[in-house]
């Protein structure tokens, strides 16, 4: 045997002989764990709504909201299929509630999103404030904070939702809580919480510290404000070669963003419009509400993955994955991304070309 054969051979030996003590060299590990530069397993993937949204339909057949306790179907990646993952740290998924049901009461310590995508009128509570639902609306659910969700109007209502569920769970910090009564608690009357922390004020004398979590002040963020600003905006023309016209949901009281564990945006892509190649450590989870477009993946030729996308339609771009939009129309994308836990981790990096 080689000199080098003979040391390959002892070594192998030596592992099996310290594996029952649960130890192994890091020698063997290090290349895989300590890369030069993020290599997620998640892949790039589209969820067309045209596809999915008659098997949502068919769960409102099989199971009731009541039972469910949430009636969702998992928005799971390719990659990490059995995980309920859509990239390593957020959950999306696609929700039903039928006319005249109720999701009840809970609260857990993961954070949630909503985004309508259809339906009109029903409302969620948060710590019993009702926040009613239109189209491209975006609501959270802070942790720990109650909620229940209700429809009472004719049509089903179908939202994404989007939580840090995989996050939570990886830091073993997950709880949850049924609210023990028949009626969920009461709060403050519907449209309280815009006009209270979402109207470029705040009450004197109940700052950040006087309510009941200074991370979720405002927990409604209604599509027709955030679309007039872009609206507004756009007639400078000040297209920003990357993003279009990319706004982030803040938290009025310290303009940070809107969730402690979820970043949160909202893009306007005028028809015509193609963002130059871009790439960010935070894999992100979009939500096309108007128009239509492409998001193309990889580098031009070989590995160039082309996800076509229209209204309602979800897609994910992992982590460090080179990408450009390319709008059809006068697009709107929501999108959300883990990029404020790594921010404040000091890990956040982008690569704009
Ligand atoms: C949850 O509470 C909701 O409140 C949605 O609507 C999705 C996925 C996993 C765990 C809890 C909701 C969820 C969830």
């Amino acid at each position: 045997m080689t000199a080098h054969g003979t040391a390959a051979h002892q070594r192998r030996a030596f592992y099996r002989r310290i594996d029952p003590l649960h130890l192994a060299p890091l020698w063997e590990a290090f290349d895989e764990l300590i890369t030069p530069e993020p290599r997620s397993p998640c892949l790039p993937h589209l969820w067309a709504y045209g596809q999915v949204r008659p098997y949502l339909m068919e769960c409102g057949a099989l199971i009731s909201a009541e039972e469910a306790e949430r009636r969702v179907l998992i928005l799971e990646n390719p990659a990490l299929r059995g995980q309920a993952c859509v990239t390593h740290t957020l959950f999306a998924g696609l929700q039903l509630v039928l006319p005249g049901e109720t999701a009840p009461c809970h609260r857990h310590a993961q954070s949630a999103l909503r985004l309508i995508l259809e339906g009109s009128g029903a409302y969620t509570s948060v710590n019993g404030e009702r926040v009613y639902m239109e189209r491209g609306d975006f609501i959270v659910t802070g942790a720990w904070s109650w909620h229940d969700h209700r429809n009472d109007t004719r049509d089903p209502v179908i939202w994404l939702d989007g939580l840090d569920i995989p996050l939570v769970k990886f830091l073993d910090a997950s709880f949850i809580e049924r609210h023990p009564g028949p009626e969920p608690p009461r709060g403050r009357p519907a449209g309280d919480n815009v006009a209270r922390f979402g109207s470029n004020m705040l009450p004197v004398g109940e700052g950040a510290a006087g309510a009941a979590s200074a991370r979720t002040l405002l927990f409604s963020y209604p599509y027709a404000r955030s679309r007039e600003a872009l609206e507004q905006m756009r007639r400078t023309e000040q297209w920003h070669p990357h993003h279009g016209l990319k706004m982030a949901f803040i938290n009025p009281a310290d303009g940070g963003p809107a969730m402690a564990t979820i970043s949160t945006f909202l893009q306007l892509l005028p028809k015509g419009f193609e963002t130059a190649p871009y790439r960010s450590t935070d894999g992100a989870v979009y939500a096309v509400i108007e128009g239509a477009g492409e998001t193309v993946l990889g580098d031009t030729g070989e590995g160039e993955r082309v996800l076509a996308w229209q209204a309602n339609d979800v897609f994910v771009v992992p982590s460090w994955h080179r990408h450009r939009h390319r709008a059809g129309e006068d697009s709107v994308l929501f999108s959300f991304s883990d990029r404020t836990v790594q921010e404040k981790l000091g890990l956040w990096r982008e690569q704009a070309e």
